[in-house]
């Protein structure tokens, strides 16, 4: 296969990929008690499933595209040959923690960038065989069907997604009376603890906004193209795009209408 494959190929493929990699996780979890590791602290754990999910997706990338490259969560970072610009960027397992604890709410992540252009992102939920897909100047879509943002949102009717595992970053942030404030005019706040599918809930109108603070590109690299293939914006919480090389980025993606307003919240105090 050639560079000049078009974004329907490559969201076929990755497509494929996720749904093969999704049941492998899914039989993985078959045993009720599966053995972890801690990573950065007591919060961020790694399974062997997670680094054997990599693997599989990270071989398959391999065989059908030997000059791209790949950034993976679990160590993964290979440069590609040749004179490529393209970059696959991928969570074996987002939200580990619930794919431990409760066995549902994780996902795979895909997504394949040309320069810090988003071409093609799947995140698959195996549980519940929800597969979310974008694809650049083509749409997102749910099991292929479209997806998108309709009419105007205003903030008292909005369902904003965040996790309070980040409580004691907001406050090193100077975001903790921001984030509080915004509990409050908001509808209400939920947290599912998995980045990827909280940006794929986003771009379904399950979540009106999501705020991550310290992401990585591995965890929205396929959501940020959905969301923002559904109509909707994505941005650090400057306003800015995110940078595909930096780790530990906040994040703001949203209905387009209200984009501005969460904005104006999470100015620093
Ligand atoms: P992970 O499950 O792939 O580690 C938790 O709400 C979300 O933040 C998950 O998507 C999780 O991804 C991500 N995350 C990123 N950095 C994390 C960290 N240091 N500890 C826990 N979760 C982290
Ligand atoms: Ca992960």
């Amino acid at each position: 296969m050639t560079e000049a494959m078009n974004g329907q190929e490559y969201i076929l493929f990755a497509t494929k990929l996720a749904r093969e990699a999704g049941k492998i996780a899914l039989e993985g979890r078959k045993e009720k008690i599966v053995s972890y590791q801690f990573k950065s602290s007591h919060k961020d754990l790694v399974t062997e499933i997670d680094r054997q999910v990599e693997r599989f997706i990270v071989a398959k990338i391999k065989e059908t595209y030997p000059s791209h490259g790949i950034l993976g969560e679990e160590g993964t970072n290979i440069d590609g040959g040749g004179n490529s610009s393209y970059r696959w960027v991928i969570d074996p397992i987002d939200g580990t923690t619930n794919f431990i604890h409760q066995g549902i709410n994780f996902c795979v992540s895909i997504a394949l960038y040309q320069g810090g252009e988003g071409v093609a992102g799947v995140v698959y939920d195996p549980s519940r065989d929800e597969l979310f897909s974008g694809e650049r100047g083509k749409g997102a879509f749910l099991n292929g069907s479209p997806i998108g943002f309709t009419g105007e949102k205003k903030m008292d009717e909005s369902l904003i997604g965040t996790n309070l595992i980040w409580v004691g970053r907001t406050r090193r942030l100077k975001l903790e009376e921001s984030i509080y404030r915004l509990a409050n005019v908001s509808r209400g706040v939920r947290s599912l603890g998995a980045a990827a599918l909280e940006l794929a809930y986003v771009a379904a109108g399950r979540l009106d906004a999501y705020l991550g603070l310290y992401l990585s590109p591995w965890d929205y690299g396929a959501g940020k193209l959905i969301v923002e293939e559904a109509g909707g914006k994505v941005s650090n919480f400057d306003g800015d795009s995110l940078s595909l090389i930096s780790e530990k980025q906040g994040l703001l993606a949203s209905h387009p209408s209200i984009h501005g307003d969460l904005l104006q919240f999470l100015k620093r105090e």
